[in-house]
C-alpha cells in the first residue's frame, strides 16, 4: 500500500517537474559557441536621421524564416530601448519594442522619435525562442534628429 503512494508520489512529480522540463527543452534550439549578431549599421554612437536603416549582421549561423525549422538557423529580433532582455527561455513577444523579422530580413526601416535610443538584436529560432547558447548583440545607442 505504502510503495503504491510512493510510486504515484513520485509519477506525479515526474509530470510536474519533468515532463515540462522536457517540453521547454523541445522548444529550444541549440547554436554554435562561435555564434554571433551584431548591428552592422548604424555604428554604436552615431547620429542617424528620425527614418534610418538597420542592417543585421549573423555569423555561425544562418537564417530562416519563422516557423521553418532547420538546424544552426533562426530569424532576428530587434529591442529597441529595452535596458533588460526579455525572458530568453521562451517566445519572444511581439510588441513596438521588440521586433520580429520572420521572413529572414537582414535590414529594415526604422522611424524613432528625436532623442537617444538603444538598439540590441536577439536571435530566435523557428518558433522565436532564443537559442540554448543566447545569440545576442551589444546593445548600441544611437541618437536621432
Ligand atoms: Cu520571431
Amino acid at each position: 500500500m505504502k510503495f503504491k503512494v510512493i510510486l504515484v508520489s513520485l509519477i506525479c512529480v515526474w509530470l510536474l517537474i519533468f515532463a515540462p522540463l522536457k517540453a521547454i527543452a523541445e522548444i529550444v534550439s541549440h547554436a554554435p559557441a562561435n555564434a554571433m549578431v551584431n548591428i552592422v549599421e548604424p555604428i554604436d554612437g552615431a547620429t542617424v536621421a528620425e527614418t534610418f536603416t538597420v542592417k543585421f549582421g549573423l555569423t555561425g549561423m544562418e537564417l530562416a524564416p519563422a516557423g521553418v525549422e532547420r538546424e544552426n538557423t533562426g530569424h532576428h529580433h530587434l529591442l529597441i530601448d529595452q535596458p533588460e532582455l526579455p525572458n530568453l527561455n521562451t517566445s519572444l513577444p511581439s510588441t513596438d519594442q521588440i521586433r520580429h523579422f520572420g521572413k529572414a530580413q537582414t535590414e529594415t526601416e526604422l522611424t524613432l522619435s528625436p532623442g537617444e535610443h538603444t538598439l540590441q538584436l536577439v536571435l530566435g529560432n523557428y518558433l522565436h525562442v532564443p537559442h540554448d547558447h543566447p545569440v545576442i548583440s551589444e546593445p548600441i545607442t544611437i541618437k536621432v534628429l
